[in-house]
């Protein structure tokens, strides 16, 4: 898995240009973020694995302990399950098939996976870098088709007994009806309408920096993407400014935009499993992945149009004219803030998983926990206040599976990533990863 990761790090900028190409993200996400952190999942969990342990007892006959001759030793291990089944979506092809990948190789299990029909290319990628690095035959299998056919075959077929899927909610519905069944391990993780929370005693220019880049990175489309903006009504006008402003300077561009072979190499972010897209990290804007996912976009600033909403920004295609000519034809879409709507409006709860933040104003905590909590999903969040007791109080009232204050995408891999309400079933991180891709034996001794 070491030679893995090192084969993945001898192509970053290679690597990353293919999976802009692919998905119309900017390349230079996909350096800063992307491939370091499929690199880092693979020596994350090379090293991870070599520091588990697993339990033993010793249980005593009679009185607990008190007779040697009559006691027995328990010892627990670790087993692989055997052929699991992994289901990718497209909006970080690599980084997210890695993140299953790596735990489900590091366990001793097969892997067949079913990468996304729009966005296949650097799972092919990832099979020459395990060729290279001598992974054997058999261990690495990829099967590449739609959802509809490639996808339920997968989760249908007997002989997998392990699902880890990543993708819409309805498809999730639709993975774990075939699964249950068949009795199958599953982890789900699945849409989102996570909060950007903005108290008025927080740091209003750092909070509008990071809700910006939470709102947008990826033009919107990342599970973690805050698309509800939340903010105090007596900052919500000021704050507002500074977020279009901010806002504003994304502008859809070439995608592929500083692309070259001699790109600086990008340095591991992470030795301890720290990772996450530097804070600093100039954002940049790209395309859509298909016509039809701007079209669910567009659909949705129809609603918001027709129920009253006020666009402060966007809330269209950028003109041909803005575009090079080459990308005239790209699936682009504006940067979208959207005030005025009910916070029950559907574009208010609904995952619209594009370039659209709907914000709305609050008053007092209770009132911003209500909205926070009001949607069916329940995955993450990001509160900013200054206020520390406030901080842990909202953190843990919150229903969702991670929360971050006074910041946004701050990954450590050894902490448990997932989700609750519609959002997911199951974590993985850490020791989850290791819980979720292993089945656990019990053997008992007697002395
Ligand atoms: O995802 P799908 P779609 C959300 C987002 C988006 C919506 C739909 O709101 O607009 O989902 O996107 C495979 N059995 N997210 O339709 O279909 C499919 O081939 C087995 C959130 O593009 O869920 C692909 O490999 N597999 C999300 C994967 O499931 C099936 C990321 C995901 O595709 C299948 C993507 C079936 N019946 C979309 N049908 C996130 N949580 O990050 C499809 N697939």
């Amino acid at each position: 898995m070491y030679k893995i990761s090192e084969e993945l790090r001898s192509r970053t900028v290679e690597l990353a240009g293919i999976e802009s190409r692919d998905t119309g993200k900017p390349f230079s996400l996909a350096l800063a973020m992307d491939i370091p952190r499929a690199i880092d999942n693979f020596s994350f969990f090379a090293g991870a694995i070599l520091h588990d342990s697993t339990e033993s007892h010793f249980s005593g006959g009679g009185v607990f302990g008190s007779d040697e001759n009559t006691g027995a030793l328990h010892y627990t291990q670790r087993r692989p399950i055997g052929v699991a089944g992994l289901i990718v979506p497209w909006n970080l092809p690599l980084y997210l098939l890695s993140w299953k990948v790596a735990p489900a190789l590091a366990l001793g299990n097969t892997v067949v996976i079913k990468p996304s029909e729009l966005t296949p290319h650097t799972a092919v990628e990832l099979a020459k870098a395990c060729v290279r690095a001598g992974l054997p035959p058999g261990v690495l299998n990829i099967v590449h088709g739609s959802g509809r056919y490639a996808g339920s075959a997968l989760v249908a077929h007997e002989d997998v007994p392990l699902i880890s899927f990543t993708g819409g909610t309805m498809t999730g519905k639709i993975v774990a009806a075939t699964a249950a069944p068949l009795f199958k391990k599953v982890s789900l993780e699945m849409g989102g309408k996570n909060a950007t929370v903005v108290f008025a005693d927080s740091d209003l220019d750092k909070a509008a920096a990071t809700a910006v880049r939470a709102a947008f990175t990826n033009q919107g489309q990342v599970c973690l993407c805050g698309s509800r903006l939340l903010v105090q009504d007596v900052i919500f006008d000021a704050f507002m400014d500074k977020f279009v402003a901010l806002a504003k300077k994304l502008v859809p561009a070439d995608p592929y935009l500083g692309y070259s072979t001699s790109a600086a190499p990008v340095a591991s972010l992470t030795a301890s499993g720290v990772a996450g897209p530097a804070s600093h990290a100039p954002l940049s804007f790209g395309a859509l992945i298909s016509a039809a996912h701007r079209e669910k976009v567009e659909s949705y600033a129809e609603k918001a149009r027709a129920e009253g909403g006020v666009f402060r920004l966007g809330g269209a295609r950028p003109s041909p004219d803005s575009l090079p000519e080459a990308f005239r034809d790209g699936f682009f879409y504006q940067p979208t803030v959207v005030t005025g709507l009910s916070p029950t409006s559907a574009v208010s709860v609904e995952e619209i998983f594009g370039p659209f933040v709907v914000a709305h104003p609050f008053s007092t905590e209770k009132e911003a926990l209500e909205l926070a909590n009001g949607t069916r999903y329940g995955l993450a969040g990001a509160v900013f206040t200054n206020d520390l007791k406030r901080a842990h109080r909202f953190a843990q009232r919150w229903e969702t599976g991670m929360v971050w204050v006074n910041t946004w995408l701050l990954r450590d891999l050894r902490t448990p990533f997932g989700g609750v309400k519609d959002s997911g079933v199951g974590f993985e991180g850490g020791k989850y990863s290791f819980d979720f891709w292993s089945h656990v034996k019990n053997i008992c001794v007697k002395l």
